[in-house]
């Protein structure tokens, strides 16, 4: 039995993560300053699927497994003391890092959306990183971090997790090799953050020797896992509007909804993808193999399969007959990318991925036919553009 904080254990892949490590008998504390419902407000609008306030979650678990799950409503990026304090007196054998803002289109909505990222994001990973020293406590942080750090090249080999060999050339004539971090890229200030969480862990690991696993995910689809099905009170979010839905799930409800399916430009991004389910696997995985001390930041690729955006339309349509609509891209981004990925980690830790093979699109179809009431046709577009160029391109088309 380990003691974990789950920092952002409201969010959509935090509350399912929360459940499956309650269920094996971890000894669980939730921390959430419930920003993610507050932008539902800013934004008008809210989860497909009824989501309960978590109080009503929270009792509903222990009445179903038993397990009692703490929670705390503070804000990470700036409740330093109250983190410290709440470290010292939990003394907690691992800290799951969630607590960021994590959509690249509402990231890049204004400069203050721009500005809030930037604050949020960055401050929640320095004040955890800060705080665990201060605490003198030996905390395994396992941070949620993404794909899109590495941008979405290959540059002709297989992008591996996280390390990049190089072969330098001295100045004496000699070639020496080392690893660095793998280059980073990102797309927007969203995965911008990311990149700069990264340099944040090898900082923190070079000088005080944290032990820290870096998870860089990519897109999660899915919204159920084994613990969310078992009450209708313990239901994941299903977020579907044009900042935070993410694009499979996004095909999905709009297929359930008669509307076509919004592909972006060609359609030719590739991406990764991973279910909800496989997440929290994966999490589990990364607890149950900390590094140890003085170890540097292991890096994982969190994902189980590569998917080009039109391919996933099509296969939505085929499913259902959807119409697929080709929109101009709101996003400064290549139009057609290869995507070769590297996640022998988690397969060698016996890791069976689930596949849009699994009847799964077919759960996602029916929780989005189920709650169809509830959707605002009017939030699906995505209205948040990149630059001025891809918003009059917009206005034009
Ligand atoms: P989410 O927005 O649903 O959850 C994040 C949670 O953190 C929310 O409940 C929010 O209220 C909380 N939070 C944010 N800032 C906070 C702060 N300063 N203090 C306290 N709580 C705070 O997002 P998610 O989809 O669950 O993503 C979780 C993490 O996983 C993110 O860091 C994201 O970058 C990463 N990730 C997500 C996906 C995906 O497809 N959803 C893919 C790859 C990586
Ligand atoms: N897209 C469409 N139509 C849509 C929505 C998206 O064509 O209706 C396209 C986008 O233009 C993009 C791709 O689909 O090319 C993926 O977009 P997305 O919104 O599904 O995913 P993204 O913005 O990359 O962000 C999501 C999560 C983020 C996480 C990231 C992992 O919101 O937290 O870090 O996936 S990754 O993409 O691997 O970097």
């Amino acid at each position: 039995m380990k003691k974990i904080i789950i920092l952002g254990g409201d969010g959509f892949c935090g509350w399912p993560t929360a459940l499956h490590l309650s269920a094996q008998g971890h000894k669980v504390l939730i921390v959430d300053n419930l920003s993610r419902r507050n932008i539902d407000n800013e934004l008008e609008v809210n989860s497909l699927t009824p989501i309960q306030p978590m109080g009503t979650r929270l009792k509903v678990w222990e009445a179903v497994s038993g397990n009692k799950i703490g929670f705390y409503n503070f804000d990470v990026s700036k409740n330093y003391h109250r983190l410290l304090t709440l470290i010292k007196e939990f003394q907690p054998d691992a800290m799951i890092h969630f607590a960021e803002q994590r959509a690249a289109p509402y990231s890049m909505k204004s400069s203050w959306h721009k500005r809030y990222t930037v604050d949020n994001n960055l401050n929640a990973t320095n004040n955890i990183l800060a705080a665990i020293v201060e605490s003198g406590l030996d905390v395994h942080i396992v941070h949620l971090g993404t794909m899109g750090v590495y941008g979405y090249g290959t540059a002709g080999m297989k992008i591996p997790e996280g390390y990049l060999k190089v072969k330098v050339d001295t100045d004496d004539g000699q070639t020496l090799e080392q690893e660095i971090l793998y280059p980073a890229n990102p797309g927007s200030i969203y995965h911008m953050t990311k990149t700069q969480d990264q340099l944040m862990f090898a900082y923190y690991n070079k000088n005080d020797q944290v032990r820290i696993t870096d998870l860089h995910q990519g897109i999660v689809w899915g919204t159920q896992t084994k613990e969310t099905r078992q009450d209708e009170r313990l239901i994941n979010r299903f977020d579907y509007d044009g900042d935070y839905g993410t694009v499979l799930n996004r095909f999905l409800m709009q297929a359930a909804v008669n509307y076509p399916l919004t592909v972006h430009g060609t359609g030719g991004q590739t991406r990764a993808f991973i279910h909800i389910q496989d997440t929290v696997r994966c999490i589990e995985i990364a607890l149950n193999n900390p590094p140890a001390k003085g170890e540097r930041v292991k890096i994982y690729n969190q994902m189980t399969e590569t998917h080009r955006v039109r391919d996933l339309a099509k296969l939505v349509a085929k499913l259902t007959h959807a119409k697929i609509d080709f929109i101009p891209n709101p996003r400064n981004e290549a139009d057609e990318n290869e995507l070769y990925v590297a996640n022998d980690r988690f397969l060698g830790h016996g890791l069976k991925p689930l596949t849009l093979e699994d009847t799964l699109l077919e759960e996602v179809l029916e929780v989005s036919k189920r709650y169809v009431d509830r959707c605002d046709l009017s939030k699906i577009p995505c209205v948040s553009y990149w630059n001025t160029e891809r918003k009059n391109s917009q206005k034009t088309s």
